[in-house]
C-alpha cells in the first residue's frame, strides 16, 4: 500500500477528520484514482473500526469520529467517483420510523454504510410508512433500513412493512431493522429480513444482502 493510502487508513481509524481534506487532496494530486483511495485507503480503516466496535474495543464516540473523518474524505471523492462512472456497491434507504425522533444510531448506520461504499439515502426521522413507500419507488434501493428507539414506535416498523407490501414493492428490497428495543424475534415476527444490533452488524448484513460480503 502506498504511504498516503496507509496515512488515510490511519486517519480514519484515529478519527482524525481535521487532516482528512489535506490527505485526500494529496492522494488525488498524487495521481491516485478516487476508487483506489476509497478501496485501499478509507475502507480498510473503516472496516477495522467496524471490527473493533463489534468486539467492544471501541465505542460510539470513536466510531462517530471515524465516520466523520470518512465523510470528510467522501465529500471530496464523491464528485470524482460519480464523474468516473464508478458504481457504488448498492443502495441503502434509511429512516427512523414514524413517531420516533431518535436518529443518532441510524445516522451511525448511514455513515458506516457510506464508508463501506454504499449509496445512502437518509430520509431522516419520524418517517411515515407512505414516505418509505414513495422513496422505495423513487430511489430503488437494494436495502431498506429502519430504526426505532421507543417501544411505542416499534409498531411503525410493522406498519411500514405492511405499507410496502400493499404498494407491491416489498419484494424489491431487503429490510433490516434495528434500535435498542428491537430484537431478532421481533424482526421475524413483522416480516423483516434481518435485525442488526449495532451499526457494524448492519453494514455486514447489507453487504450480505447485496452479495459483496
Ligand atoms: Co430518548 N429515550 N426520548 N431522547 N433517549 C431513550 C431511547 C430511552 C431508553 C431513555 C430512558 O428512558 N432510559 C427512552 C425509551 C424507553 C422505551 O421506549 N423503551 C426514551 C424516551 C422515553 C424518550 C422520550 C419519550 C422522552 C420524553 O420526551 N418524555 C422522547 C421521545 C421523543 C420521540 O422520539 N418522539 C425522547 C427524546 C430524546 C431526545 C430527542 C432528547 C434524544 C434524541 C436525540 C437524537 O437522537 N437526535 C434522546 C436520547 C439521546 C436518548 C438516549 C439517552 C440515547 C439514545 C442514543 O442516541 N443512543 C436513550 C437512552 C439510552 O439509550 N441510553 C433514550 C446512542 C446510539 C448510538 O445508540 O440509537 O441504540 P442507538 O443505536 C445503536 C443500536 O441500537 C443500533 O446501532 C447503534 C449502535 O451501533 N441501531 C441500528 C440503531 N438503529 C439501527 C438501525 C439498523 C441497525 C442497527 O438497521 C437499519
Amino acid at each position: 500500500m502506498s504511504e498516503i493510502l496507509s496515512k488515510l487508513s490511519t486517519a480514519v481509524i484515529e478519527g482524525n477528520f481535521k487532516d482528512m481534506t489535506k490527505l485526500t487532496q494529496e492522494a488525488i494530486d498524487g495521481g491516485l484514482e478516487a476508487q483506489q483511495i476509497l478501496n485501499e485507503g478509507l475502507m480498510p480503516g473503516m472496516d477495522h473500526i467496524g471490527v473493533q466496535f463489534r468486539a467492544g474495543n471501541v465505542f460510539v464516540p470513536e466510531v462517530l469520529r471515524s465516520a466523520r473523518a470518512m465523510q470528510t474524505a467522501m465529500d471530496l471523492l464523491k464528485p470524482l467517483l460519480i464523474q468516473s462512472g464508478v458504481k457504488m456497491r448498492g443502495k441503502v434507504l434509511l429512516g427512523t420510523v414514524k413517531g420516533d425522533l431518535h436518529d443518532i444510531g441510524k445516522n451511525l448506520v448511514g455513515m458506516m454504510c457510506e464508508g463501506a461504499g454504499f449509496e445512502v439515502k437518509d430520509l431522516g426521522k419520524d418517517i411515515a410508512p407512505e414516505d418509505f413507500v414513495k422513496a422505495v419507488k423513487e430511489f430503488e434501493p437494494d436495502v431498506v433500513g429502519m430504526s426505532a428507539l421507543l417501544t411505542t414506535t416499534m409498531r411503525s416498523m410493522e406498519q411500514t412493512i405492511k405499507a410496502l407490501q400493499e404498494a407491491g414493492v416489498r419484494d424489491r428490497v431487503k429490510i433490516i431493522i434495528g434500535g435498542a428495543p428491537v430484537t431478532g424475534s421481533f424482526a421475524e415476527q413483522i416480516g423483516a429480513d434481518g435485525y442488526a444490533s449495532n451499526a457494524a452488524a448492519a453494514v455486514e448484513m447489507v453487504k450480505k444482502f447485496v452479495g459483496v460480503a
